[in-house]
Order: C-alpha cells, then structure tokens, then sequence
C-alpha cells in the first residue's frame, strides 16, 4: 500500500519527531494539536520541546515542504494518532483497599472523534498511544464506525506501539524493531508498509490487543525491576550495607541485571502503564500494584533520609539533636535537578519535584536548579536562577537526578560557594572520599556504609 499523505494527531515527544522522520522521507505530513502554541510555534519552524537532534529534523521537515502543522485533521491516506494517556487527577479505584490510578483517555478519543468526518474509504488509522488492553477495539473502532464505514473492511485500523527512549528518541524510531497490530491480518499489513517508509528494525505483524500488551509489559517490567532496586536499598540501609556495592556484585551473575536505585520512578511512561493492567483486572496484578507502590513512595524514603542526616549532623554538635518532627523547619536546602530522569527536559511525573513538595511540607525552605528548565514555572516550587543561586545560602545540598553536569561538579569549587556542609546524593553520581575531602557530610541513597564514614571521618 502506498501513502502520500498522513495526519499525525498530537505533536509532542512522539508526533512531532514521527511526522518529521515521515517528512523527510518523502511523505506529506500534515501534524495536527490542539494546542495552537505548537501549531504557530511548528509553523514558524520552532519547537518548544528538548529532544537531542530534534530541531534538526523539524528544520529539515519544514524545508523539504513535506511538514505542515494545523489545529484540525485534512483527508489523507492515513491518520496517526499519538496524544497523552495520562491518569486521572482526582479520580482513583479501589480493590479491596488498594486504590488504583485510572486511565484518562479524553485525549485519544476527542483525536479518533476529530478523525471521523475525514475518514474514507481504504485510509489506514493508527493507535500510537499508550493505552490499556482492547483500547482499540473497544473504544477506536466503535468511535471510527461512527463514520459509516467497518473497521477491518471498509478501512484498516491498527495499534502499534511507540517504544522510543526520550533522549534516543529519533535514533529508536528508525532503528527499534516495531510491533504492528492490527484487527484484521491486513490492516497490519497495511501498518506494516507505512512504518517500512523509515523503520530500519524488524517489523512484527501481530493483532492489536497483543501489541498493546506487549507495550504495557515492557514498562511494567522496567517498573518491577527498579522497585526491587528500590527496596533493595531500603534493605541495605537497615543491613549497614552500600547497596551500589552490593548491586554491582550481584549483577556479576550471568543472569542478574539489578537496576538502579533512586529518588522514584517519574515520567510519562513508566510510572503510568503499570496502572493500565491494574485498572483492567486489580484482582490479577497485585504484584504489579504494589511495585507502582514502593516507586511512589520512594521520595518520602529519601525525606527521611534528608531528616536523618541533619539528625546525625546535629547529634554530632554538642548539646545538638532536635525533635524528629521539626528537624526540616526552616532548614535550607538547594535540590539539584526536577527532571524525571538524566539529561532530558522533561518535568512530568518527576519524583524530584515530589521530593521538594515534601520537604516544604515539613518546613524546609528549598530552592531548586533544574539546568535543562531554568525557566520553568513548578507549582509551589522555588526555583534558583543558576546552580550557585541554588547552594549559597543552603544547609544541605540533595542531588536528585544524575544530569551529566551535575556528575562533573567538583567538590572542592562547589565548598567554596556555599555555607552548605552536608551533600545527599540520591543518584550515585558523586564520589564519597571526594566530598568529605572537600568538608562535606556526605549521604548516599542505600548505602549505610556512607553515613557510618562522616562519624569516621
Ligand atoms: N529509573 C530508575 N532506575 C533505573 C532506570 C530508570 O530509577 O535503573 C527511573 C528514571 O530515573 C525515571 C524512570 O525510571 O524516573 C523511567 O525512566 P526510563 O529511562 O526507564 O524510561 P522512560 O520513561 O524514559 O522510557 C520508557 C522506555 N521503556 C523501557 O525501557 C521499557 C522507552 O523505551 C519507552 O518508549 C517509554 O518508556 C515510553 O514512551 O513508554
């Protein structure tokens, strides 16, 4: 099957670098939002996203005259569509005392709805979204069939999985294999020879609820696996032992690949899916509930941690020790970073900003840096104009995620720009003897071994 012209809806970190990589593949791509912002902003050949080498391709899209951007849909061969499946804000279930996020899927079907005056005959629609099991058989096609025509015969349907890496993003297009599923045999076929136009890895023609499946399991995978990290390092913190330590021994096994640690699980990706399976069958996922569990309550770990060490700060001042629950009143605290994970832009679902609400609802005066955000604007976050504006006038310094600049700070020079005393590392991205060669009180995330050192020191 040939296509001449798509309509990709929703241009965020997924249909913006998709429409640009069919673009400058010689297909015409016409990338719709409703968000008018990103239309005016794709119209003047600007992006207001950080993905490495995206403004490139965008430039290079809008040039070849094959990218165009509007607010609604056009006729075309086939229509993508690739908007938010966030949670619901204030809406949850509960199973027997579990209670559980529930899917928001207002954005796939105002798209699927804003798709059915256009659809015609022999167009092929694609599900890129992330959405639970039977999502495009029991909410896209009914939607679709609205337009008089039968999905599977009179157009093709199918759900095909993004499973792009944010900061790999436009490399994994082309080269990840792709799961194509469709209703019927031949509408993955027809997914098939549209993703051919760029995908340089296989791909796998399947049926739709599979492949939504198969997107599902591979986030709730990547979820399991790192909240038994996480409880790993709560176990090594009560055992007196350096969970990275022991992590790197353990992974010496052939077949043992423990994750990494940390501050929780954020993004938009894998701290949401697993909810996906909860939703649709709670009596069948308590092992998946309760990992989304210990990911979620991963920053009030690191809050305790940031307690205790001001407590052994204290303890160590003669006289010193304050109560539990006052111990963050009117502390300083300078927080490194407010992204969801290293190196990207993205603030949504991060469990750093989590970790800042929490420590100001105890009392401490927290200023954040986000260095790839100075601009951004977090509710009920103070955020710091630079680094050095974060720690002048700190207590303490907690590094929250492991951006490649924050790893390269050098101890020594970030001494003698601040009053801080004390460094929390959350991320494993500094080194010990370094920090307290420098005068620092120094804290690792899951290792016990840190803390005993300062008293040694
Ligand atoms: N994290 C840890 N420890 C680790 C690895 C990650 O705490 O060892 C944290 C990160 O800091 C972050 C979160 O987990 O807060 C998620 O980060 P990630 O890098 O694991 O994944 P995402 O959300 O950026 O992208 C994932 C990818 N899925 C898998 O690796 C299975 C990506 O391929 C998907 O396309 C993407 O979700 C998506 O869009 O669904």
């Amino acid at each position: 099957m040939k296509f001449n012209k798509i309509c990709i809806l929703g241009l965020g970190y997924i249909g913006l670098p998709t429409a640009s990589t069919f673009a400058v593949n010689g297909v015409k791509v016409l990338g719709v939002d409703v968000n008018t912002k990103v239309v005016d902003a794709l119209k003047k050949g600007e992006i207001i996203i950080h993905e490495p080498g995206l403004r490139d391709v965008v430039t290079q899209a809008i040039h070849s005259g094959n990218l165009s951007a509007s607010p609604k849909p056009e006729e075309a061969d086939a229509f993508l569509i690739a908007v938010p499946t966030p949670f619901k804000e204030h809406e949850y279930g509960d199973f027997d005392g579990r209670k559980y996020k529930l899917a928001d899927m207002g954005a796939v079907i105002s798209a699927t709805e804003a798709i059915v005056p256009f659809l015609r005959k022999g167009n092929l629609v694609v599900l890129e979204s992330t959405s639970p099991p039977r999502t495009t058989i029991d909410l896209v096609a009914p939607i679709l069939e609205r337009s008089g025509l039968k999905a599977g015969s009179d157009f093709f349907l199918c759900y095909s999985p993004e499973r792009v890496l944010p900061g790999q993003i436009l490399r994994e297009l082309i080269e990840n294999a792709r799961v194509i599923g469709g209703v019927t045999p031949e509408s993955a076929k027809a997914g098939h020879d549209l993703y051919a136009t760029f995908v340089k890895g296989k791909i796998i023609e399947t049926d739709s609820t599979t492949a939504e499946m198969v997107k599902i399991m591979e986030n709730t995978t990547r979820d399991v696996n790192i909240a038994i990290a996480n409880e790993f390092a709560r176990l090594a913190e009560k055992f007196g032992v350096d969970v990275w330590e022991a992590i790197s021994l353990a992974n010496l096994h052939p077949r043992i690949n423990i994750l990494s640690p940390g501050p929780g699980v954020g993004g938009h990706c894998i701290s949401v899916d697993p909810w996906f399976f909860v939703e649709a069958a709670p009596e069948l996922t308590p092992l998946i509930y309760h990992a989304r569990y210990v990911n979620d309550t991963q920053p009030h770990f690191v809050v305790e941690k940031v307690k205790q060490a001001f407590k052994d700060d204290q303890a160590a001042v003669p006289g010193g020790g304050e109560a539990a629950s006052s111990i963050l009143l009117n502390k300083k605290i300078a927080a490194l970073g407010l992204a969801y994970k290293p190196d990207v832009d993205d603030l949504r679902e991060s469990p750093a900003n989590e970790v800042v609400h929490l420590l100001q609802k105890e009392g401490a005066q927290v200023k954040a840096w986000e260095p790839f955000k100075p601009d951004a604007k977090m509710d009920g976050i103070t955020m710091a104009a630079s680094l050095s504006d974060a720690i002048k006038d700190a207590d303490l310094i907690l590094l929250l995620v492991k951006h490649t600049e924050f790893v390269t700070l050098k101890p020594e020079e970030i001494a003698s720009q601040t009053t801080a005393r004390i460094a929390i590392d959350t991320v494993n991205a500094w080194k010990m003897d370094e920090w307290q060669k420098a005068g620092f009180q120094f804290h690792r995330l899951g290792d016990a071994k840190s803390s005993i050192q300062n008293h040694k020191s």
